[in-house]
Order: C-alpha cells, then sequence, then structure tokens
C-alpha cells in the first residue's frame, strides 16, 4: 500500500514509517521540523541523540535494511505542498501525525495558541481537501486525543453516544470538553473531518489516543542512527517519560497539585499496532470512526508510585514531592472511558509492568550527558486566575 506519514521526523511519525516500510509498504514521509524548531528556540532537546533530518534518517534506514522511504521536507499548512504531495505520491492512506502535539506549548500565551491552532486546524483542512479533490479513496488515519473529552462525570463512549431527548433519539458526536487549546484543537480537527466524512464521503479514523511512553520499537533497536526522540522537558514531554527520567537523574517525581488525574496511557509499541490496525481495516466511504486508543488508565499520583517502586528495585532512591499544578484542570474526577474497538480489531496490549519501566531506565541512563535539567520544572502556570488565588 502507498502510505503517506505526516509528521514523519516526530517521536511517533518516524517509527511508524520504519514499521510500515518493514511490512513491504510503499512509504513517504513529511514533516517541517517544527517540533525541533520549538527545542531549539526554547533551549531544550531529545534526551535520545536523533539524526540532524530526514534525508539522514532515511538513509540510515535504506543502510541497515535496504528499503527506501520517500521524504518531502514541507509545511503542510502550505496548499502548494500538499497538492504537489498527493498528486505525486497519490496515497492509498495517510496516517496523520503532522500537528504541535503539546498542551502546555498551546496556553503559554496568545501567539502560541493562535500558532497552535493555526497549524493544526489547517494543515488537517489542507489534507481534507486533497483527499477530497486529488485521491478520493485515501483512507485518512488521523491522531486524536483522548483529552478531546475531558473528564466528563458520565463514561466516556469511542466517538459518539446515543441520546434520548424530548421523546427522540439520536446517535451523535461525544461531547467534547477539552482542558487546552492544543486539545481543543483536535476538537476542530474532528469537527472538520467528520464534515468531510457526512458531505464528501471521505474514509477516517479519528484515533483519540492517550499518553503514549516508552523509547523503543522493533526499529529503533536496529541501530543507534534510527533512534526516535525521547523528550523530558516541562512543555513537550508527557507525563511517565519525564518521570522516569526524573528517576535517574534524582529529581522528585513532579506531580502536579493532588495527583488525581486520571489519563488512558498505551505503550509506543502499542501506538504503532493500533495504527497498522485502522490502516489494515479501513473505514468505509462516508464513514468517520472514531476509536479511543489507549491500554489502561493511571492517576497521576498511581503513575508515581509505579515508577517509585521500579526504581527500588534497581537502587534508585525516588522521591515523590507533589507541586503546584500549573494547570488548570480537575485533579480529582470520574474516569471511565471505553476502549473496546482496537481490541476488536486484535489489538494485543503491550501493559506497563516494572520491567519496562526499568528498561526505559536503562536507556536513559545511556544518553545521562545529554540532560538538561533546568527545563523539568514547569514554567508557565495556565489560568490567570489561579495564579491570583495562589499568591
Ligand atoms: P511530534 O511533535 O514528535 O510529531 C509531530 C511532527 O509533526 C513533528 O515532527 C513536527 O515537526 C511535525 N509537524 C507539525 N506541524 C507540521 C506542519 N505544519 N507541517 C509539517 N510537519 C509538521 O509529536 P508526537 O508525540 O509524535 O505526536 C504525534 C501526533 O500524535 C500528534 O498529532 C499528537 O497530537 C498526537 N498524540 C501524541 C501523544 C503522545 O503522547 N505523544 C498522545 C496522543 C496524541
Ligand atoms: N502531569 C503531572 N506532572 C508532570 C507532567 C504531567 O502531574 O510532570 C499531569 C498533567 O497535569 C496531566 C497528566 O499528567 O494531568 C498528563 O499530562 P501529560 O503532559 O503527560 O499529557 P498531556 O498534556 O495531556 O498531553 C499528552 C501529549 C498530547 C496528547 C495527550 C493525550 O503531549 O499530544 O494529546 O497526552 S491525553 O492526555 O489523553 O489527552
Amino acid at each position: 500500500m502507498r502510505i503517506l506519514i505526516l509528521g514523519g521526523d516526530g517521536y511517533l511519525g518516524w517509527p511508524t514509517a520504519m514499521r510500515f516500510s518493514n511490512r513491504g509498504h510503499e512509504v513517504h514521509v513529511v514533516d517541517n521540523y517544527l517540533r525541533r524548531t520549538a527545542h531549539r528556540e526554547a533551549g531544550s532537546d531529545s534526551l535520545t541523540p536523533v539524526a540532524a533530518n530526514l534525508p539522514e534518517r532515511v538513509a540510515a534506514w535504506k543502510d541497515v535494511t535496504g528499503l527506501d522511504i520517500g521524504v518531502t521536507e514541507g509545511d503542510l499548512t502550505e496548499w502548494d505542498v500538499v497538492e504537489h504531495l498527493f498528486t505525486s505520491f497519490r496515497p492509498e492512506a495517510v496516517v496523520h501525525y503532522g500537528e504541535i502535539p503539546s498542551a502546555p506549548y498551546s496556553m503559554k500565551d496568545r501567539e502560541h495558541a493562535v500558532f497552535t491552532q493555526t497549524n493544526n486546524v489547517v494543515n488537517t483542512l489542507n489534507v481534507i481537501y486533497a483527499i477530497r479533490d486529488i485521491t478520493p479513496d485515501a483512507h485518512l488515519v488521523k491522531l486524536g486525543t483522548m483529552g478531546e473529552y475531558g473528564t466528563p462525570n458520565i463514561d466516556i463512549e469511542e466517538g459518539y453516544i446515543e441520546i434520548r431527548h424530548n421523546g427522540r433519539e439520536d446517535y451523535l458526536p461525544f461531547p467534547k470538553v477539552p482542558g487546552s487549546m492544543y486539545h481543543l484543537s483536535k476538537v476542530h480537527d474532528s469537527h472538520n473531518m467528520h464534515f468531510a466524512c457526512r458531505v464528501w464521503g471521505m474514509r477516517a479514523t479519528d484515533l483519540n489516543q492517550g499518553v503514549v511512553y516508552g523509547v523503543h520499537t522493533d526499529e529503533t533497536r536496529l541501530d543507534d542512527r534510527l533512534l526516535t526522540r525521547f523528550d523530558y522537558d516541562d512543555v513537550f514531554g508527557t507525563a511517565l517519560n519525564r518521570f522516569c527520567l526524573q528517576a535517574v537523574i534524582g529529581h522528585p517525581l513532579t506531580v502536579y497539585g493532588k495527583g488525581g488525574q486520571t489519563r488512558g496511557y498505551l505503550n509506543i509499541v502499542d501506538t504503532l499496532q493500533c495504527v497498522e490496525l485502522a490502516v489494515a481495516h479501513p473505514a468505509e466511504r462516508g464513514e468517520m470512526r472514531v476509536f479511543n486508543q489507549f491500554t489502561e488508565s493511571f492517576s497521576i499520583l498511581e503513575l508515581a508510585q509505579l515508577v517509585q517502586k521500579a526504581g527500588a528495585e534497581v537502587g534508585l532512591d525516588v522521591d515523590v514531592e507533589p507541586i503546584d499544578n500549573p494547570r488548570f484542570e480537575a485533579e480529582e474526577h470520574y474516569y471511565n472511558p471505553a476502549h473496546t474497538k482496537l481490541l476488536d480489531l486484535g489489538l494485543e496490549p503491550h501493559l506497563l509492568s516494572e520491567t519496562l519501566i526499568e528498561s526505559v531506565f536503562a536507556e536513559i541512563q545511556r544518553h545521562r550527558r545529554r540532560v538538561i535539567a533546568d527545563h523539568i520544572l514547569p514554567r508557565d502556570r495556565w489560568s490567570p486566575v489561579a495564579e491570583t488565588t495562589t499568591s
């Protein structure tokens, strides 16, 4: 199959590209290095040393496996780039990771919020129109987020809910109450995709993914030149990856507030599995499927305690020291999202274990000299109101 990977230079995009290439697909990756630029500007960096650019990455892949991956270094918000891409490559599946993924980045100030929403919404609109006008049968597999739903006080369904209201019934998109300008950008994307499926018969799968953790996939292990990025800073690092790094360098684990914030989590190898399953079982024309993509839920305090326990096993003395929550979010809440659709398609979860955490510790140790410790504590508060009431 011809598979286009948007955001193919990212944490998840690069391993996904290698996986599909390894499986014999024709793969083309696209990226404008926005993520690398944001780190450069902030003074942070991936813990793992990643190859300098996509041409170097695909050259290393070719060297190790003999397989080719095509590259476009370009911005998906530019229609010319997208139009050329679709006209020349004619994808059968489009895996869309190519957005700004960070809630804290989007909440810094007006500029970052506008940039996040413009980048994410405009580039997805370009992709939708390219599918409509150039490759109408292509299947869009788009990375959304569990955070689109927020933390409502009812069970979360997979995308849609049956509603009875004043004696009538309908099956409608599940209500969305997201917690950041970034998460909102994903809600806007979902609405635009739903519209394109209803009105133009696009086929799409919206993968509402939880928080991803882990360093390695089968392909990144083949050669150090194939490593994917691993971030632990306050803006782009995600919870478990941050905690593992903090444990290794002796930094107290940064649980925000009461620590009851509960989220769905999954191993990076399961991200690849889920995306492969979605691509192998395409949505019908006109169908907008929504899969909740995570394998298990933890509160942030539970996660910290798991890391602490795994640390003790390998002789690390790990402290958990809750700090003032820089975000505006519920710290104690109900959380029970459905996540059966990917299991029904054959997902075999790799659940979080002490052994896995210990293997992440070991990989962090290997790159420890690259740690930039002054990018661990959060620097931006999300709510001027919260700032006033806590100061
Ligand atoms: P990432 O930042 O590492 O990857 C995204 C890539 O897209 C980056 O390399 C970036 O340069 C590129 N990009 C952004 N805007 C672009 C544009 N306009 N044109 C071309 N390229 C562009 O992030 P990630 O962690 O790999 O996440 C990938 C996707 O999965 C994102 O959409 C994110 O929202 C979603 N997601 C991630 C997680 C997670 O825990 N990592 C969880 C749920 C959902
Ligand atoms: N948290 C801490 N301490 C930390 C970091 C985070 O307590 O040091 C808490 C946060 O306050 C939040 C939870 O842990 O309650 C998750 O935070 P996170 O930074 O790991 O994840 P989040 O900001 O939600 O974003 C990440 C990815 C994003 C993806 C999302 C999936 O960056 O791309 O969409 O996870 S989800 O959370 O399901 O929406």
